[in-house]
């Protein structure tokens, strides 16, 4: 469950006016003469009001939001041209339409009441093609709003609020298999947008507490200079999200990178992230000829679940009791 999953579809501009006015059309039929007309504004005033308030709405505050959030959705709707911040003129453009459907109704209800039918009935004409002009000056805004929540709902399951061990390393040295070695079957295999290859999130637990742990291809494992600004957001989000990093080489050579620029790589995360940076030397069934916290072979199931203790030392992880004061 993401934060992000609820948004509801974002409607059209020519939805929403289609829904309002055939709306009043029956409203109006139940009634008669200026009667009719007032209930015909009422309701299509409200509609639009209502809906246009509701896209707005159902977005969480931004400001509120964890920073892993916030990065995330900045990487994700990157690929439209938007970010969170534009993204929040578009939703305050919205909201100023709903507003504005409010007063449009407030101010034409008066002037209908008080004229004689036939009045009232161009002056409630008046009064549509006002709201309709209104609903499509955001015609774009809803358009950049759709795509965003569009991308943002398939959000994987990566939850800021649960500790979270991310693996990085360059390719072909061993990641998945670890994560898939210490993880339950049911990894989720999550796709992002930014990255061309597919972000595996597995969990494991220790103490009763769930652990997350996050295979990173097409992010992690390769120098800074070479990601673009999408991947760059989303490096980002995962400083966020951290509690500890395992840095897998391949000193053996044969996953085809020099050990020399996987340990640039080691320092350039090591850099980056707040979080203890744990060097693991993989494939130690082939070679041990690097410096490293600790040695594993996957294939070979040697060292694996000291390399998970240690990880979960370095987590250290405190649970929140809900019975503690604070
Ligand atoms: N000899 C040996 N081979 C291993 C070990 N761990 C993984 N491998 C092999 O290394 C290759 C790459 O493993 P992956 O787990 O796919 O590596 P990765 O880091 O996820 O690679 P990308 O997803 O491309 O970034 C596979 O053929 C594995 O079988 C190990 O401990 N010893
Ligand atoms: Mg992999």
């Amino acid at each position: 469950m993401t934060i992000f999953e609820d948004l509801p579809t974002t409607p059209r501009s020519e939805e929403l006016i289609d829904k309002a006015f055939s709306r009043a059309a029956r409203a109006g039929h139940a009634k008669k003469g200026v009667e009719a007309q007032e209930s015909m504004l009422q309701t299509a005033a409200n509609i639009l009001s209502d809906n246009l308030g509701n896209v707005v709405t159902s977005w969480p505050d931004f400001d509120d939001i964890d920073p892993f959030y916030r990065d995330m959705a900045d990487a994700i709707v990157g690929r439209h041209d938007l970010n969170v911040d534009t993204l929040r003129q578009h939703l305050s453009q919205v909201m100023w339409a709903s507003r504005q459907c409010e007063k449009i109704k407030n101010e034409y209800h008066g002037r209908i009441r008080n004229a004689d039918p036939d009045t009232a009935r161009k002056i409630r004409k008046q009064a549509f093609a006002r709201l309709a002009s209104v609903t499509r000056q955001v015609e774009d805004d809803l358009l950049a709003i759709a795509d965003a929540r569009d991308e943002l709902k398939t959000l994987p399951d990566i939850r800021p609020d649960e500790p979270a061990v991310v693996v990085a390393g360059y390719p072909n040295v061993g990641k998945s298999s670890f994560v898939n070695a210490v993880t339950r079957a049911s990894n989720e295999i999550a796709s992002y947008p930014f990255t061309t290859k597919q972000i595996r999130v597995g969990h494991f637990e220790r103490d009763r507490i769930r652990y997350q742990l996050i295979d990173t291809p097409g992010l992690l494992d390769r120098p800074a200079e070479e990601r673009n600004a999408i991947e760059s957001q989303a490096v980002s989000a995962l400083t966020h999200l951290a509690d500890t990093v395992l840095f897998l080489v391949d000193a053996s050579g044969s996953c085809g990178y020099p050990l020399e620029s996987q340990l640039e790589l080691r320092d350039e995360v090591v850099e980056k992230f707040d979080v203890p940076v744990l060097t693991v030397c993989n494939k130690s069934d082939q070679s041990r000829d690097v410096e490293a916290d600790h040695y594993m072979s996957i294939t070979e199931g040697e060292g694996v679940d000291d390399v998970l203790d240690a990880a979960v030392d370095a987590v250290d992880w405190e649970l929140e009791l809900p019975f503690e004061e604070n």
